[in-house]
């Protein structure tokens, strides 16, 4: 048995004008309920640190900059740190960076993992960014990620922290089997993801209701079919007039959700999670390296969109055998 105690913290909206002081106490907050229900880790949403800034075309560089942090931890986000290092729990934390470097502004859609020490042990970066990236007025509410992030630049990395392999993604990444299956090639055991997910999604106002249906489901699948453990944290709830969903949970290997959140604010969820109950998967049904067969995946990084047959053969060889 390998137990690491979780927390999934869910945060309930982040006002606009809510300064980053006040958002860090509700996150310390979450942190001491943490402690006291035994946890060795939790898990903070996607952009955890201001409202979902990205719902707003902003034309002025500086009103964007300040959604950004250009230090981690800084100032504001030290308490955070310093508490945790206090309490001896780790986190995952989603939040804007900007990065300085070589005369260049960068923005990425940033996670990272910190030790019971204190220590920033991995980062990840956005690589799935959803939405658009101009100005489209139609819509009640812009999702203007593609205009505001870069694609993330470190892959989906598996850092050996807390006893186990951990991986970490972002919201819409949960959406993707790539995102999983990069990791589960990597052993992970357990894949910490936080999401700012609208229930509505205006280009396809049919997919509305079934939200939660797709939420559970894609994260669901991403861990059986990789005997991974995956915690998903929302950021729910009318932010800004905009409905956001929370559907916070912690889920096995088996694909089950065993604990589940009930609300769409601050809200803690915990499970003991046992990373040895990944073994009876990948070593069966998804042992990789006995059931795989990638001489006949070339399509899946041979192509980003939909290529017509004889297109598709001309790109994999192994679709060109005569039938
Ligand atoms: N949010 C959403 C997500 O992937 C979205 C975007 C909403 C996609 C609804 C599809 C349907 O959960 C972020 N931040 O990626």
């Amino acid at each position: 048995m390998r137990i690491i105690t979780v927390g999934a913290a869910q945060l309930g909206p982040i006002a606009r004008d809510e300064s980053r002081a006040r958002v860090v106490e509700r996150l310390i907050a979450l942190l001491r309920r943490a402690k006291d229900r035994g946890c060795g880790l939790v898990v903070f949403p996607e952009l955890a640190l201001t409202t979902f800034f990205p719902r707003w075309y902003i034309e002025d560089e500086a009103e964007l900059d300040r959604w950004y942090e250009t230090e981690m931890p800084g100032p504001e986000t030290a308490p955070l740190f310093d508490e945790a290092k206090r309490l001896g729990i780790g986190f995952s934390i989603g939040y804007a960076e900007l990065v300085r470097e070589g005369g260049a502004t960068r923005r990425f859609n940033t996670a990272i993992l910190v030790d019971r020490s204190g220590a920033i042990v991995a980062k990840y970066r956005k690589i799935h960014l959803p939405g658009h990236a101009e100005h489209e007025p139609w819509r009640a509410f812009q999702h203007l990620e593609k205009r505001y992030f870069e694609p993330g630049d470190l892959g989906f990395r598996v850092t050996d922290a807390f006893g186990g392999r951990i991986g970490m993604c972002i919201c819409n990444d949960r959406r993707w089997p790539e995102t999983y299956r990069v990791m589960g090639l990597q052993g992970v055991e357990m894949v910490l993801l936080g999401y700012n997910t609208p229930i509505q999604n205006p280009p396809a106002p049919e997919h509305d209701a079934l939200s939660w249906h797709h939420n559970a489901l894609v994260m669901q699948a991403g861990a059986y079919q990789n005997g991974t453990w995956v915690v998903g944290v929302a950021k729910g709830g009318v932010e800004e007039g905009v409905h956001q969903m929370g559907g916070t949970q912690i889920i096995a290997p088996s694909g089950e959700t065993v604990a589940l959140a009930v609300t769409e604010g601050d809200e803690l969820i915990t499970a003991d999670c046992d990373l040895d109950l990944c073994n009876s998967y990948k070593q069966t049904v998804f042992a990789f390296h006995k059931h795989r067969q990638p001489h006949a995946y070339g399509l899946i990084t041979g192509t980003a969109g939909v290529v017509a047959p004889e297109e598709a053969v001309r790109l994999d060889p192994a679709l060109g055998k005569p039938a």
